[in-house]
């Protein structure tokens, strides 16, 4: 327990309980808003989340501040602090927290990557909340007001997703996102694909009862959402029931999904008439070798040009992610897979280098191979190179990928693109222009001279 004495001495007793609840920029954001003035982001659900789950017989003013969109006020007056952690933000939450703890301000620390490596989180934390908190954080905030605080709090077993409170997201100025309408059905997936962290930190799907998806839509009088799912079809029958919902609210909608949604027809019918527009699709690589490498071989079973055709077709616009390292990949990957990027005309193409996030499988395979160059986890953000790739220099790995980039997102590409694809032109197009300023300034944006290379 923390050696503080809450300001809310008992339920619903004294002053309320001034929570504030931070998530810290990453190295993305080193410049402020990142490279865009105003941020072209969707509005996170970590924080207005963790707002809605504060109980009602614990009287609280709760403060979030989104580090992406927000400075944090150099003097922070909260009786409890609690910062969410991914992979890349968790050497800033580790500093936060070290100071706040230091001026006396009791912190606790959950999140993603407190979840993966909690040994490693619990030192800078008085607690530290691992896995999903609908449970745990209420838990949490009552034992705190009662001054009984554990130092760790784990999500149960039987963790359900129904009945839950909408998130607050009055709480953050809608404004500074690009969508502000953002909601989840569903968490988890059922794949296990090497280098991801969900099977690791979340493992098997659940989802919120369709009816209390529908009724957050609904409340929040939404006409463009977008859900932030891990893999929105995780559970086939559960999606074709909620698209089903979706249809008589004539919605639009973007998601992120496995490229399994267009190898269901009556899926991929039914996404497109509830109002599907744009999807995420993880295609990671165009080799065999590396996706059977990653655990998804099942990813090209029916071939990815024919899945993209199939959503074009379906007036979908495709956001399509290719991961460069494998150890499949020599130095042909980069002009290989923007060329198709350009020939599939992928409408939003995109290019990470393969990161190792600690608690996955692939982190394990390189630790012990001797392949890790770095474990300071702030160049974890899909854009260093971390790990001694198989074919290549780590160099030619960074160097490569921003190849990638600048070919798919030249003039021409972008023309060659949004020309054969023609779908949600407007919003396309400028989403096209930010990423092609993106590409061109990923040296100066990332800070690569005082990175690794
Ligand atoms: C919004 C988002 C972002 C935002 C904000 C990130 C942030 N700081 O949180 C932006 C756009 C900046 C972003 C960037 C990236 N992201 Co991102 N992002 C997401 C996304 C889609 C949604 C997050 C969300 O709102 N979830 C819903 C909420 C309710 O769930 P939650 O955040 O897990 O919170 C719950 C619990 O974890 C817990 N909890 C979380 N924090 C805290 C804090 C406290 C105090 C407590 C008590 C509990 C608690 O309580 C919540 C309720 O149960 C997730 C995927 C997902 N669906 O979660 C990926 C995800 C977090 N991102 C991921 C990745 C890989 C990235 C990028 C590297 C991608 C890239 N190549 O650009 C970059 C990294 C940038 C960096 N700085 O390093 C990975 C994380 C991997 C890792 N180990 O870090 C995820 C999980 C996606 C995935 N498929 O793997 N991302
Ligand atoms: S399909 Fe996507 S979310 Fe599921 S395990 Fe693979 S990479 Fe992770």
């Amino acid at each position: 327990m923390s050696g503080r004495t809450p300001a809310c001495d008992a339920f619903g007793v004294g002053a309320p309980l001034r929570i504030l609840l931070v998530s810290p920029r990453g190295p993305l954001y080193r410049h402020r808003t990142g490279i865009w003035k105003k941020s072209l982001r969707y509005q996170p659900l970590t924080l207005t989340t963790l707002a809605s789950l504060v109980p009602s017989d614990v009287p609280a003013e709760v403060t979030l501040v989104d580090e992406g969109i927000h400075e944090l006020p150099a003097h922070v007056d909260a009786d409890l602090v609690g910062i969410s952690a991914i992979t890349g933000t968790a050497p800033r939450s580790y500093e936060l927290a070290d100071r706040l703890r230091r001026d006396g301000i009791p912190v606790v620390l959950g999140g993603v990557h407190p979840t993966l490596v909690p040994e490693e989180a619990q030192v800078h934390a008085d607690a530290l909340v691992v896995g999903y908190a609908e449970e745990t954080w209420p838990r949490l905030l009552r034992d705190f007001v009662r001054g009984e605080m554990r130092p760790r709090y784990d999500e149960g077993p039987s963790l359900s997703l129904a009945n839950l409170p909408f998130p607050r997201r009055d709480l953050l100025p809608a404004s500074l996102y690009t969508v502000a309408h953002t909601l989840e059905a569903t968490r988890g997936c059922t794949h296990k694909c090497a280098f991801c962290v969900v099977p690791s930190a979340w493992g098997r799907p659940r989802q919120k009862p369709v009816a209390e998806v529908v009724a957050d839509i609904v409340q929040m009088n939404a006409r463009r959402l977008l859900f932030l799912d891990l893999n929105i079809i995780a559970d086939v029958d559960y999606a074709k029931e909620l698209f089903r919902a979706l249809i008589p609210l004539k919605v639009t909608w973007g998601g992120l999904a496995t490229s399994f949604l267009a190898e269901d027809d009556e899926l991929l019918g039914l996404a497109a008439k509830s109002g599907c527009r744009g999807i995420l699709v993880g295609f990671e690589s165009l080799r065999e070798g590396s996706l059977k490498e990653t655990r998804k071989g099942w990813g090209a079973r029916h071939g990815y040009r024919e899945i993209l055709r199939k959503l074009h077709a379906h007036r979908i616009a495709v956001q399509g992610c290719f991961v460069f390292g494998f150890d499949h990949d020599d130095e042909a990957v980069f002009e290989e897979t923007a060329e198709f990027a350009l020939e599939t005309a992928i409408d939003l193409p995109r290019f990470a280098i393969l990161t190792p996030f600690p608690g996955t499988p692939l982190f394990s395979k390189l630790k012990e191979e001797g392949r890790l160059l770095t474990e300071d986890w702030s160049y974890y953000d899909g854009q260093h190179v971390v790990f001694r790739p198989a074919q290549m220099t780590p160099e030619a790995l960074r160097a490569g990928t921003e190849r990638a980039w600048k070919k798919a997102y030249s003039y021409s590409g972008v023309a060659r693109r949004l020309l054969a694809s023609r779908l949600q032109l407007p919003v396309s197009l400028a989403a096209n222009l930010g990423y092609r300023f993106y590409a061109h300034n990923l040296s100066r944006f990332y800070n690569c001279r005082e990175a690794l290379l």
